[in-house]
Protein backbone atom coordinates (compact mmCIF):
# COMPACT_ATOMS: atom_id res chain seq x y z
CA UNK A 1 0.00 0.00 0.00
CA UNK A 2 1.61 3.48 -0.46
CA UNK A 3 1.41 5.73 2.21
CA UNK A 4 3.27 8.63 0.83
CA UNK A 5 1.24 11.80 -1.12
CA UNK A 6 2.42 12.33 -4.51
CA UNK A 7 0.21 14.18 -6.72
CA UNK A 8 -2.95 11.49 -6.87
CA UNK A 9 -3.38 10.56 -2.76
CA UNK A 10 -2.60 14.56 -1.74
CA UNK A 11 -6.10 16.62 -2.30
CA UNK A 12 -7.84 14.24 -0.87
CA UNK A 13 -5.96 13.78 2.24
CA UNK A 14 -5.50 18.09 2.18
CA UNK A 15 -9.60 17.99 2.56
CA UNK A 16 -10.77 18.87 5.14
CA UNK A 17 -7.10 18.19 7.73
CA UNK A 18 -6.41 22.32 7.88
CA UNK A 19 -3.85 22.51 6.17
CA UNK A 20 -3.40 24.22 3.09
CA UNK A 21 -0.44 23.97 0.24
CA UNK A 22 0.05 26.70 -2.32
CA UNK A 23 2.74 25.27 -3.99
CA UNK A 24 5.37 28.08 -4.64
CA UNK A 25 3.10 30.79 -3.95
CA UNK A 26 6.31 32.64 -2.39
CA UNK A 27 7.96 32.71 -5.66
CA UNK A 28 6.94 35.99 -7.30
CA UNK A 29 8.53 37.47 -3.75
CA UNK A 30 11.72 35.51 -3.79
CA UNK A 31 13.93 38.32 -4.59
CA UNK A 32 12.80 40.70 -1.74
CA UNK A 33 12.66 37.52 0.61
CA UNK A 34 16.18 36.39 0.14
CA UNK A 35 17.45 40.42 0.46
CA UNK A 36 14.99 40.27 3.57
CA UNK A 37 16.47 37.02 5.02
CA UNK A 38 20.15 38.33 4.58
CA UNK A 39 19.76 41.28 6.33
CA UNK A 40 18.04 39.12 9.26
CA UNK A 41 20.98 36.64 8.96
CA UNK A 42 23.61 39.39 9.64
CA UNK A 43 22.26 40.93 12.74
CA UNK A 44 21.20 38.05 13.77
CA UNK A 45 23.47 34.93 12.43
CA UNK A 46 22.11 31.03 12.84
CA UNK A 47 23.25 29.54 15.40
CA UNK A 48 22.65 25.72 16.75
CA UNK A 49 20.52 25.61 19.64
CA UNK A 50 20.63 22.88 22.74
CA UNK A 51 18.01 20.75 23.92
CA UNK A 52 16.40 20.93 27.14
CA UNK A 53 17.82 17.24 26.99
CA UNK A 54 21.70 18.65 25.96
CA UNK A 55 21.32 17.65 22.15
CA UNK A 56 22.60 20.37 19.98
CA UNK A 57 20.18 20.78 17.46
CA UNK A 58 21.51 19.73 13.78
CA UNK A 59 19.17 22.70 12.39
CA UNK A 60 20.93 26.35 12.66
CA UNK A 61 18.09 28.90 13.58
CA UNK A 62 17.51 32.40 14.49
CA UNK A 63 14.65 34.62 14.65
CA UNK A 64 12.95 38.14 13.68
CA UNK A 65 10.06 39.75 15.25
CA UNK A 66 9.03 41.37 18.66
CA UNK A 67 10.26 37.80 20.29
CA UNK A 68 12.14 34.52 19.16
CA UNK A 69 11.80 30.82 19.95
CA UNK A 70 14.63 29.77 21.63
CA UNK A 71 15.86 26.71 23.92
CA UNK A 72 18.59 25.94 25.65
CA UNK A 73 18.70 23.56 28.95
CA UNK A 74 15.81 25.88 30.81
CA UNK A 75 13.30 24.54 28.31
CA UNK A 76 11.84 26.22 25.29
CA UNK A 77 10.19 29.51 24.67
CA UNK A 78 10.29 32.85 22.98
CA UNK A 79 12.56 35.36 24.41
CA UNK A 80 12.72 39.12 23.37
CA UNK A 81 16.28 39.46 22.89
CA UNK A 82 18.43 37.35 21.30
CA UNK A 83 20.34 35.23 24.03
CA UNK A 84 23.67 35.82 21.59
CA UNK A 85 23.74 39.41 21.35
CA UNK A 86 21.19 40.30 24.85
CA UNK A 87 19.69 42.46 21.45
CA UNK A 88 15.80 42.81 20.58
CA UNK A 89 15.56 40.26 17.44
CA UNK A 90 15.54 42.28 13.88
CA UNK A 91 12.59 43.61 12.75
CA UNK A 92 10.14 41.41 10.75
CA UNK A 93 10.66 42.65 7.08
CA UNK A 94 7.45 43.71 5.37
CA UNK A 95 7.71 40.67 2.68
CA UNK A 96 7.68 38.46 5.57
CA UNK A 97 4.85 39.79 7.42
CA UNK A 98 3.21 40.26 3.60
CA UNK A 99 3.40 36.87 2.68
CA UNK A 100 1.88 35.32 5.60
CA UNK A 101 -0.88 37.61 5.68
CA UNK A 102 -1.56 37.08 2.15
CA UNK A 103 -1.01 32.87 2.73
CA UNK A 104 -3.47 32.74 5.83
CA UNK A 105 -5.70 34.66 3.61
CA UNK A 106 -5.99 32.18 0.48
CA UNK A 107 -6.30 30.05 3.34
CA UNK A 108 -9.37 31.30 4.69
CA UNK A 109 -7.79 32.91 7.80
CA UNK A 110 -8.22 36.64 7.75
CA UNK A 111 -6.17 39.48 9.67
CA UNK A 112 -3.13 37.21 10.09
CA UNK A 113 -0.61 39.24 11.32
CA UNK A 114 2.58 37.78 12.39
CA UNK A 115 4.76 38.76 15.50
CA UNK A 116 7.20 35.86 14.82
CA UNK A 117 9.22 34.38 12.31
CA UNK A 118 11.44 31.68 13.05
CA UNK A 119 14.25 31.04 10.37
CA UNK A 120 15.64 27.23 10.11
CA UNK A 121 18.63 26.73 8.30
CA UNK A 122 19.21 22.60 7.25
CA UNK A 123 22.26 21.16 5.10
CA UNK A 124 22.37 17.53 4.03
CA UNK A 125 21.57 15.39 6.63
CA UNK A 126 20.34 18.03 8.89
CA UNK A 127 17.04 16.85 10.31
CA UNK A 128 13.91 17.85 12.62
CA UNK A 129 12.19 15.27 14.95
CA UNK A 130 8.40 14.78 15.44
CA UNK A 131 7.41 17.56 17.56
CA UNK A 132 4.05 19.81 18.07
CA UNK A 133 4.60 23.63 17.99
CA UNK A 134 2.74 24.71 20.93
CA UNK A 135 4.88 27.20 23.14
CA UNK A 136 2.89 30.08 21.41
CA UNK A 137 -0.37 31.76 22.96
CA UNK A 138 -3.26 31.38 20.46
CA UNK A 139 -3.70 27.96 18.57
CA UNK A 140 -6.53 29.59 16.84
CA UNK A 141 -3.77 31.84 14.84
CA UNK A 142 -2.74 29.53 11.88
CA UNK A 143 1.09 28.94 11.46
CA UNK A 144 2.76 30.04 7.67
CA UNK A 145 5.97 27.72 6.35
CA UNK A 146 7.77 28.96 3.35
CA UNK A 147 10.24 26.39 1.86
CA UNK A 148 13.35 27.89 0.05
CA UNK A 149 16.10 26.28 -1.63
CA UNK A 150 17.17 22.01 -1.29
CA UNK A 151 13.58 20.18 -1.26
CA UNK A 152 12.85 18.19 1.62
CA UNK A 153 10.50 15.93 2.79
CA UNK A 154 7.86 17.03 5.69
CA UNK A 155 6.59 14.72 8.19
CA UNK A 156 2.95 14.94 8.44
CA UNK A 157 1.33 13.32 11.84
CA UNK A 158 -1.53 13.48 13.80
CA UNK A 159 -2.37 14.41 17.29
CA UNK A 160 -0.33 11.32 18.67
CA UNK A 161 3.50 11.03 18.06
CA UNK A 162 2.55 7.59 17.84
CA UNK A 163 0.00 8.41 14.61
CA UNK A 164 2.42 7.36 11.42
CA UNK A 165 3.32 10.77 9.75
CA UNK A 166 2.36 11.21 6.15
CA UNK A 167 5.41 12.38 3.95
CA UNK A 168 5.29 15.67 1.81
CA UNK A 169 7.52 17.18 -0.06
CA UNK A 170 7.94 20.23 -0.03
CA UNK A 171 10.18 22.43 -2.98
CA UNK A 172 11.87 26.13 -3.16
CA UNK A 173 9.05 28.60 -2.90
CA UNK A 174 6.15 26.59 -1.73
CA UNK A 175 3.96 27.92 1.17
CA UNK A 176 1.81 25.72 4.00
CA UNK A 177 -0.48 27.22 6.24
CA UNK A 178 -1.54 25.05 9.42
CA UNK A 179 -4.53 26.16 10.84
CA UNK A 180 -7.82 24.34 12.58
CA UNK A 181 -7.39 20.86 12.70
CA UNK A 182 -3.68 21.03 11.66
CA UNK A 183 -2.29 23.09 14.31
CA UNK A 184 -1.30 20.93 17.09
CA UNK A 185 -0.15 18.10 14.69
CA UNK A 186 2.86 16.53 15.49
CA UNK A 187 5.31 17.30 12.26
CA UNK A 188 9.19 16.99 11.37
CA UNK A 189 11.45 16.81 8.97
CA UNK A 190 13.19 13.86 7.49
CA UNK A 191 16.79 14.29 6.81
CA UNK A 192 17.73 16.46 4.35
CA UNK A 193 19.19 14.68 0.88
CA UNK A 194 22.15 16.09 -0.47
CA UNK A 195 22.16 18.76 -3.59
CA UNK A 196 22.70 21.63 -4.73
CA UNK A 197 20.26 24.73 -5.27
CA UNK A 198 21.01 27.42 -7.92
CA UNK A 199 19.87 30.38 -5.45
CA UNK A 200 21.08 29.02 -2.13
CA UNK A 201 23.36 26.30 -2.52
CA UNK A 202 23.74 23.36 -0.44
CA UNK A 203 20.89 24.56 1.96
CA UNK A 204 17.62 24.62 2.69
CA UNK A 205 15.96 27.37 4.36
CA UNK A 206 12.25 27.38 6.18
CA UNK A 207 10.70 30.98 7.74
CA UNK A 208 7.56 30.03 10.07
CA UNK A 209 5.27 32.87 10.48
CA UNK A 210 3.87 32.76 13.82
CA UNK A 211 1.86 34.50 16.24
CA UNK A 212 3.36 33.81 18.81
CA UNK A 213 3.13 36.64 21.76
C1 LIG B 1 2.38 21.84 11.59
N1 LIG B 1 9.78 23.58 11.09
O1 LIG B 1 10.12 25.32 13.07
S1 LIG B 1 7.66 23.95 8.84
C2 LIG B 1 9.32 24.38 13.28
O2 LIG B 1 10.55 22.76 7.79
C3 LIG B 1 9.13 23.38 12.21
O3 LIG B 1 11.69 23.75 9.32
C4 LIG B 1 9.74 22.67 10.00
O4 LIG B 1 8.42 22.46 12.42
C5 LIG B 1 10.72 23.10 8.95
O5 LIG B 1 8.65 24.24 14.31
C6 LIG B 1 8.40 22.51 9.45
C7 LIG B 1 6.01 23.41 8.79
C8 LIG B 1 5.22 23.52 10.05
C9 LIG B 1 5.45 24.52 10.93
C10 LIG B 1 4.65 24.64 12.03
C11 LIG B 1 3.61 23.74 12.27
C12 LIG B 1 4.22 22.61 10.26
C13 LIG B 1 3.41 22.73 11.37
C14 LIG B 1 2.76 23.87 13.36
C15 LIG B 1 1.72 22.99 13.54
C16 LIG B 1 1.54 21.97 12.66
FE1 LIG C 1 7.29 22.80 14.25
Amino acid sequence: MRTDLFDDALPAALHGSGLTLLRGFALPLERALLEDLERVTRAAPFRHMMTPGGQRMSVAMTNCGEAGWVTDRCGYRYAALDPESAHPWPKMPDSFAELGRMAATRAGFDAFKPDVGLINCYVPAARMSLHQDRDERDFDAPIVSVSLGLPATFLWGGLKRSDRPRRLPLSHGDVVVWGGPARLVFHGVAPLADGYHETLGRRRINLTLRRAL
